[in-house]
C-alpha cells in the first residue's frame, strides 16, 4: 500500500506538527511516499532544495504511483489542491481531513467533489479514528 500524504508547504507551515503525526500514524497501513512534508525544519520560505520542475515531475510521479492521497486541507494550499484535483482525475481514492473553526473556510472545489471522501475533526486522536475507519473501510477485506 502506497500513501501520497499532501499537506501545506508554501501555503504556510503552521500545521507542520500534526502533519508529522499524521503521517506517522499513517506508517501503519502502509508506505508514505511524502514523509518530508512533516519535516519541521521544511519551512515555506526555504529555497535551497531542489528547483520546482523537479519538486513537480517528481511529486506527480509519486502521486501516480500511490494508492491513495491523505490530505490534509485546514491550511489553505495551492499545491494541496493541485494534487488533489490531479489525483481524482486519475481516479485515485482521495481522503481530505479538515478542521472547522473561525475564519476557516474550505474550497466548494474540495468540499462539493463527489469523488473525495471528506471528514471533518478536532483532534489528533479523531484523525487516527478517521483514518483506521478508512482504510478498514476501503482496504483492507474482513
Ligand atoms: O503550495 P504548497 O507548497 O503549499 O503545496 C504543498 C504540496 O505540494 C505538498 O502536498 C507537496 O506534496 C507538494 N510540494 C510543494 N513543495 C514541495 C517541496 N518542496 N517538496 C516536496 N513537495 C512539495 C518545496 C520546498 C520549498 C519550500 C523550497
Amino acid at each position: 500500500m502506497k500513501i501520497y500524504f499532501a499537506g501545506s508547504i508554501r501555503g504556510g507551515r503552521n500545521d507542520a506538527s500534526l502533519y508529522r503525526e499524521i503521517i506517522d500514524f499513517l506508517r501503519n497501513f502502509g508506505e508514505v511516499l511524502t514523509e518530508h512534508i512533516g519535516d519541521l525544519n521544511l519551512t515555506e520560505i526555504g529555497d535551497d532544495g531542489p528547483d520546482d520542475r523537479f519538486i513537480h515531475d517528481r511529486d506527480l510521479e509519486w502521486l501516480q504511483s500511490a494508492d491513495v492521497l491523505v490530505a490534509e486541507v485546514t491550511q489553505v494550499s495551492m499545491g494541496v489542491g493541485y494534487e488533489i484535483g490531479r489525483a481524482v482525475e486519475s481516479g485515485k481514492k482521495v481522503l481530505c481531513l479538515f478542521r472547522p473553526g473561525e475564519n476557516r473556510k474550505l474550497s466548494a472545489m474540495i468540499a462539493g467533489c463527489s469523488k473525495i471522501d471528506l471528514v471533518k475533526y478536532q483532534s489528533f486522536s479523531e484523525a487516527k479514528t478517521i483514518i483506521t475507519d478508512y482504510f478498514k473501510r476501503n482496504f483492507i477485506s474482513s
